[in-house]
């Protein structure tokens, strides 16, 4: 890790991809067992804590609202996969599939159509600019160097034109991190507040897991094998440890993954056993409420093409949003379908051509038509 006497940068950046150890509690405690089936989208939040951060990431987006124009149009852009941890300490996380192209990609899209853009991501996914830089498979980061230091002539070219993109760009341009479920749910929510009018576009492209492990369920340390390491033996130490310490925060039989109320349970053979909560549905909340005069655009995601559409029709029905772009997961660099809240507009589908090598140099253009279609009945009512 760089220390702060070495970053680059003036500004301190927000971390998403660390543990906050303030926020863990005694998981043996039963009284923190939330009952899943009563977890509604309002509980969620008080149940699971808000990052440590999360003011300061809202004081970003509100000092970059409070610069815009009121007749300029806005994007909150979602991007990249997020992760759900299953510990507090966090050692072993499920992570969403989302390298963050599809998202950063159509950044510089809307950007180009004149947007403002709130660009929330999965930290070091791929960002705006330096996507095409910074995750190659064949150029690593000095590579693009001679001994010299200086810039090979090869990558010149290229890496000027996006620098000058991303020059030109860096006041309609914000990015906002994330990592877990929860930071992604959390800024979601206080962003949308912020951003509820007509001018104001959703486009959620990030991965976001339809599964987790409630906060009062999480093992704060490490699941212990228990072949290496059993519980008893554990209990016992740490309770000494947790005496002698002057902390009093609550290590005495949370750490287990057998503990009382915990997600998870290592069996005698040595499986492990996982029990993940449904995440609560947040499209209907985020429609319906913090960003109800905005117009929202989700992605569906599928694997098997004979239920992408039905999929996505579905999604349309129950969070009565105004479109939904499916993709496959095999096909989603070539072709999306558009599937809107009219059932009199069929789905239509946008596929690469043979001039147009990049998708999001064609959903983009459609999804701003849109917006700007949706805009003039809103206005019209
Ligand atoms: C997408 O479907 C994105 O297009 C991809 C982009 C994740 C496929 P890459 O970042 O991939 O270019 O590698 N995003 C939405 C995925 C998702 O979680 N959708 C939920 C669902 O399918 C609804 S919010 O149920």
């Amino acid at each position: 890790m760089i220390s702060p006497s070495h970053r680059f940068g003036s500004e301190s950046p927000i971390h998403t991809s660390v543990t906050e150890y303030h926020t863990a509690i005694d998981h043996g405690s039963d009284k923190n067992v939330v009952n899943a089936d009563t977890l509604i989208e309002d509980e969620y939040f008080r149940t699971n804590p808000k990052p440590e951060y999360l003011d300061k990431l809202v004081g970003k987006a509100e000092k970059f609202l409070k610069n815009i124009p009121k007749t300029c149009k806005i994007v909150l852009l979602t991007s990249g996969g997020t992760t759900v941890p299953l510990e507090n300490n966090t050692v072993r996380f499920i992570d969403n599939f989302s390298a963050g192209t599809r998202g950063a990609s159509s950044a510089e899209q809307f950007l180009a159509n004149g947007y403002y853009v709130i660009f929330l991501h999965r930290e070091f996914s791929l960002t705006p600019f330096n996507r095409q830089f910074t995750h190659s498979a064949t150029t690593q980061f000095l590579d693009y160097f001679n001994e010299h230091g200086e810039l090979k002539q090869d990558f010149k070219a290229k890496i000027l034109e996006e620098k000058k993109l991303q020059l030109k760009y860096q006041k309609q341009l914000l990015l906002l991190p994330f990592t877990t479920v929860n930071q992604y749910l959390w800024s979601l929510r206080s962003i949308a507040l912020l951003m509820n009018n007509k001018n104001c576009l959703f486009y959620l492209a990030a991965a976001v897991s339809d599964f987790y492990v409630p906060y009062s369920k999480l093992p704060q340390h490490k699941i212990q094998s228990s072949n290496e390491y059993k519980k008893s033996d554990y209990s016992k130490e740490s309770k000494s440890a947790s005496s002698s310490s002057s902390s009093s925060s609550s290590s005495s039989s949370s750490s287990s993954s057998s503990s009382s109320g915990s997600s998870s349970n290592v069996l005698s053979s040595g499986k492990l056993i996982l029990d993940l909560d449904p995440v609560p549905k947040f499209l209907r909340r985020l429609v319906q409420s913090w960003a109800k005069s905005s117009m929202i655009i989700s992605f569906k995601l599928e694997t098997d093409s004979s239920i992408l559409i039905k999929k996505a029709k579905q999604a349309l029905k129950n969070y009565n949003h105004q479109l939904v772009i499916g993709n496959l997961l095999q096909t989603r660099n070539k072709e999306v379908v558009f599937v809107s809240e009219d059932a009199n507009i069929k789905e239509q589908w946008v596929k690469l051509t043979a001039d147009v090598t990049c998708i999001e140099a064609l959903i983009i253009p459609e999804a701003i038509k849109r917006h700007q279609e949706w805009i003039a009945t809103q206005e019209s009512k």
